[in-house]
């Protein structure tokens, strides 16, 4: 084993936590397979062979986005071509009964009311009580905030009392002023982002965390990030998972191709091994694709994410993906990278499949505190 991986194994062993200088070395490591081997490792004491799914789906009420952050290929204006706007009825048409989780966000739309967004909530509790509702990036709840002149908790505990369960990870982008001012200058920075995330935590709403990566940011940008998040799970313990977001470069083309395998890899393992405080790391198949999202259950992730139905914001960006995959492909990707396959909720508790949709055997497992 090379030095440095030696060295960070040593490190593990003694349960001693990696610092900033170690996260950037790795990123430079030439040995793949060894880091990959460290990190693999660290996920098996946590979940032994276990990778999770949920039966879930996107839904992206709007487009039309106040915003016009550069990197961003789904956000458009209204009047457009590509602009579209969901009624009530047609995010409940996007439902069904076998799921268990809704994704939803969109774009910073310019006038819906703040009852549209409510009723939405009471829509689908109403007829689907058996869904949970993950929504509204800390971007989104700071619009809603200013816009309808709430505070943070208002806008949290309105939506609590509606159904939010969770909120997810998006809108984190890179924690790093000098990349916000280039992509994103008119969206919140990171004082406010994890601010937000901490206001849920306290509420009792847990949340996601994201990384974008792979456009104009420095390695050293990535692993403050990872630090920044690190810090406030310890102060919150709220985050239950983390998801590294490969830059599409679509039509935006801050760069021209897309962060390769290796350094999808890379990530991954990275976020295992200084995350040690947030319990799952998803490999997000959407953006890593399906085969390299299956290897990145052997370096340090836990996680597919889901059937995610209609996904609308990497394919904006010509994400090389499918827009949806089946329970069957997603139990075969976890298979196939020799790990057994659990279905989970979108708080993460483990669940037996219903009958009626299982396809093909998957083992389950009871909730766990
Ligand atoms: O915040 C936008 C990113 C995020 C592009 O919490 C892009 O479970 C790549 O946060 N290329 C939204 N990324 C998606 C997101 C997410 C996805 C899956 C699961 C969860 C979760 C959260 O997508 C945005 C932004 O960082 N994004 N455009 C692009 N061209």
């Amino acid at each position: 084993m090379e030095p440095l991986l030696e060295r960070v194994a040593q490190k593990l062993a003694r349960r001693e936590r990696l610092t900033r200088e170690d996260a950037v070395a790795l990123f430079r490591a030439p040995d793949l397979i060894g880091l990959g081997r460290l990190a693999g490792q660290v996920k098996r004491e946590r979940w032994g062979d276990r990778a999770h799914f949920v039966i879930n789906r996107q839904i992206n009420p709007s487009n039309v986005c106040v915003l016009s952050c550069r990197f961003c290929d789904f956000a458009t204006k209204r009047g457009r071509p590509n602009a579209y706007e969901m009624t009530i009825q047609e995010v409940l048409a996007r439902c069904s009964p076998e799921l268990r989780e809704v994704h939803i966000v969109g774009g910073l739309h310019p006038d819906w009311p703040w009852t549209y967004y409510l009723e939405m909530f009471r829509a689908i509790h109403a007829n689907f009580p058996q869904i949970q509702i993950k929504a509204w990036t800390a971007v989104e709840i700071d619009y809603f905030s200013k816009k309808f002149r709430l505070t943070v908790e208002q806008v949290l505990r309105q939506f609590q009392e509606v159904g939010l369960v969770a909120l997810p990870g998006g809108g984190a982008e890179v924690f790093s002023e000098r990349v916000r001012k280039a992509l994103y200058p008119f969206k919140i920075g990171a004082p406010r982002w994890l601010d937000i995330h901490r206001t849920a935590h306290q509420l009792g709403i847990p949340t996601n965390s994201t990384l974008l990566y792979g456009h104009m940011e420095t390695h050293e940008e990535r692993v403050e990030h990872l630090f920044k998040l690190r810090e406030l799970q310890d102060e919150t313990g709220g985050f239950m998972s983390f998801i590294p977001l490969a830059y599409q470069p679509g039509r935006t083309q801050v760069v021209s191709r897309q962060a390769g395998a290796t350094e999808d890899l890379r990530t991954i393992a990275i976020a295992r091994l200084v995350l040690d405080n947030i319990p799952h790391i998803k490999a997000y198949w959407v953006t890593m694709g399906e085969e390299i999202a299956s290897v990145a259950l052997q370096f340090g992730a836990d996680d597919l994410d889901g059937t995610i139905g209609e996904e609308r914001i990497m394919h904006a960006a010509d994400a090389a993906s499918p827009i949806s995959l089946t329970r069957a492909r997603l139990a075969e990707l976890i298979r196939e990278a020799g790990c057994t396959p659990v279905e989970r909720d979108a708080l993460y508790r483990p669940m037996e499949p219903p009958e009626q949709t299982s396809e093909i055997p998957i083992v389950a497992c009871r909730a766990e505190s």
